[in-house]
C-alpha cells in the first residue's frame, strides 16, 4: 500500500472509539441499543465529525446518521462506506464503530489535501445492526436497501414498547421509514471496514484482509408454555417444566450444528418465566441463532430441528411456539470490489488473505441495493462481542491507510449509474 494517512489519523481513530465507548446505557460496559438516549448522543458526536471532515450531515427516518461529501460534480452518485453504531449488550468498542470512525478519517484526509472525487462519498453510521433491542437486525442498512418489513414496527423491546412507539419517541415517524430507501441509480457501491472477530488474521500474521462473502442467519424466538407448580410439592413425573424442555431443546440446536461443518448454532437469550426459585418454570422464551457457509447446511439444519423440538414438547406436555425475527441467505461479495481491495492490499496476490464472513454485517443487507466489498482488520485473539475485544494503533492505521486507497483508486466497472470522468 502506498498511501498512508497520517499517523495522527490511527491515534484519532482509536481516541474517537474510546469516547464513543463510554456513551453506554450502563457503567460497567458498553451497551448501546438502539433508539436510546447513547444511540442519539452518539450520532449527534459522529455528526459532528462528519462535519468537521467536510461532510453534509442527516440523519434518515430510521436513525442511521448519514455524512455526504460531495464529488467534482454535486450531486453525483455515490460511493457508499459504513458500519453500525449500535452494539450488542457488554460489547466491545470496534465492532461497528471502527468502520464508521476509520470512514471519516478517510475523508477528513480527502478534505485537508482539498481531494474531490469523480463521485460522492456517503459515510452511514447504521441505526441498528446487531438487532439487540428488537431482535431484529440490519433494520438501519435495510431501510436503506428498502427492504425494511414494516411488520417489525410491531415488534416489542423488553419493555413492551413497539418500535413505532420507539421511533416515535425519538422523534422519528414510522410512516415515513421509506424515505430512508435509495435508488440504485445514484449508489455506485457500498464498502465496509470491520474487525474480523475471529481469529485467520493473526493466525497469519496479517493485519488485514478482504472477505469474499458473509455468512447467511437465520434467528428464531421458541416460546415453550408448560404449567407453573409449587417446587415443593409435584411430583417429579407429574411436572410440565418448560425450562427443562428448554434446556432439552437447546442440546438439540448444538446438535444439529455440531455434525455439519462451518455450521454454528447458539442460544443466547432465555426467560424463564414466573422466574422464582420455587416455582416450576411455566413458560420459557429463548432464542436461536443458526449460520452456515452453505445456505441449504442452514435449511437442513433447520429441517431437522424443527420435529425434534415438536418432539421434546409433547413428550414434556408442552405447547411450542417458533417465530422466525430474522432470516438472511449468505451474501457473495462483488468480485470486481474484491479485486480492489484485493490490489490494495498487495500486488503479490499470495500475500492477501481471503476469507468469508461468519459474522454477519450491513453489507449483507445492502447487497440488495449495490455490490458490496467488505475489510476485515485483526483483532487480538479473534475475541468480539467482549469487553476484552482490542485492536492495536498500527493495525487501525494499516486499515485506514487501506480503505484511504481504495477510494483514492476506486474504478467503477459495469455499474448503471454514469461517472462522469475526471
Ligand atoms: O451477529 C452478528 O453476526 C453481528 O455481530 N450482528
Ligand atoms: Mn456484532
Ligand atoms: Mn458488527
Amino acid at each position: 500500500m502506498n498511501i498512508s494517512v497520517s499517523r495522527s489519523t490511527s491515534a484519532a481513530i482509536l481516541s474517537r472509539l474510546d469516547t464513543l465507548a463510554h456513551l453506554s446505557e450502563s457503567d460497567d460496559g458498553l451497551t448501546r441499543q438502539y433508539l436510546s438516549v447513547e444511540h442519539r448522543k452518539a450520532n449527534e458526536l459522529v455528526g459532528s465529525w462528519m462535519r468537521e471532515a467536510g461532510m453534509r450531515v442527516h440523519q434518515d427516518a430510521i436513525g442511521n446518521i448519514i455524512g455526504r461529501y460531495e464529488g467534482e460534480h454535486e450531486g453525483a452518485p455515490a460511493l457508499l462506506i459504513g458500519s453500525h453504531l449500535d452494539t450488542v449488550v457488554m460489547a466491545g468498542k470496534y465492532d461497528g464503530m471502527l468502520g464508521v470512525v476509520t470512514a471519516i478519517q478517510c475523508v477528513q484526509d480527502l478534505h485537508n489535501r482539498g481531494i474531490q472525487m469523480p463521485f460522492a462519498i456517503e459515510v452511514i453510521g447504521f441505526a441498528d445492526e446487531e438487532g439487540v433491542r428488537f431482535q431484529s437486525t440490519y433494520l438501519g442498512s435495510r431501510a436503506i436497501a428498502g427492504t425494511f418489513r414494516k411488520e417489525l414496527l410491531e415488534a416489542r423491546d423488553a419493555n413492551g414498547m413497539t418500535m413505532a412507539d420507539a421511533l416515535r419517541a425519538f422523534g422519528l415517524d414510522p410512516s415515513q421509514i421509506n424515505t430512508a430507501a435509495k435508488r440504485s441509480e445514484d449508489v455506485i457501491a457500498y464498502l465496509e471496514l470491520h474487525i474480523e472477530q475471529g481469529p485467520v488474521l493473526e493466525s497469519k500474521g496479517e493485519p488485514v484482509g478482504v472477505v469474499t462473502a458473509i455468512a447467511g442467519a437465520t434467528r428464531r424466538l421458541v416460546t415453550l408454555s408448560g404449567v407453573a407448580g409449587h417446587a415443593g410439592t409435584v411430583p417429579m413425573d407429574h411436572r410440565q417444566d418448560a425450562l427443562l424442555a428448554a434446556a432439552e431443546c437447546s442440546l438439540a440446536v448444538e446438535k444439529v450444528a455440531a455434525k455439519r461443518t462451518h455450521c454454528v448454532a447458539t442460544v443466547g437469550r432465555m426467560e424463564v418465566s414466573p422466574g422464582a426459585t420455587n416455582v416450576i418454570p411455566g413458560s420459557v422464551t429463548f432464542s436461536i441463532d443458526i449460520r452456515a457457509d452453505e445456505d441449504v447446511k442452514r435449511t437442513e439444519a433447520l429441517a431437522e430441528l424443527d420435529p425434534w423440538l415438536t418432539k421434546i414438547a409433547e413428550n414434556r406436555g408442552c405447547t411450542l411456539n417458533v417465530e422466525t425475527v430474522h432470516e438472511a441467505d449468505s451474501v457473495a461479495c462483488a468480485p470486481w470490489i474484491v479485486r480492489q481491495i484485493e490490489n490494495a492490499i498487495s500486488t503479490d496476490k499470495s500475500r492477501v488473505v481471503r476469507l468469508p464472513s461468519g459474522a454477519g454485517h450491513d453489507a449483507a443487507a445492502m447487497a440488495d441495493l449495490t455490490d458490496v466489498g467488505m475489510i476485515f482488520v485483526r483483532c487480538a485473539g479473534g475475541i468480539s462481542h467482549n469487553p476484552d475485544e482490542t485492536i492495536t494503533e498500527a493495525d487501525a492505521g494499516t486499515g485506514a491507510d487501506l480503505l484511504l486507497q481504495i477510494i483514492e483508486n476506486f474504478r467503477v466497472e459495469d455499474h448503471s449509474c454514469s461517472i462522469e470522468s475526471t
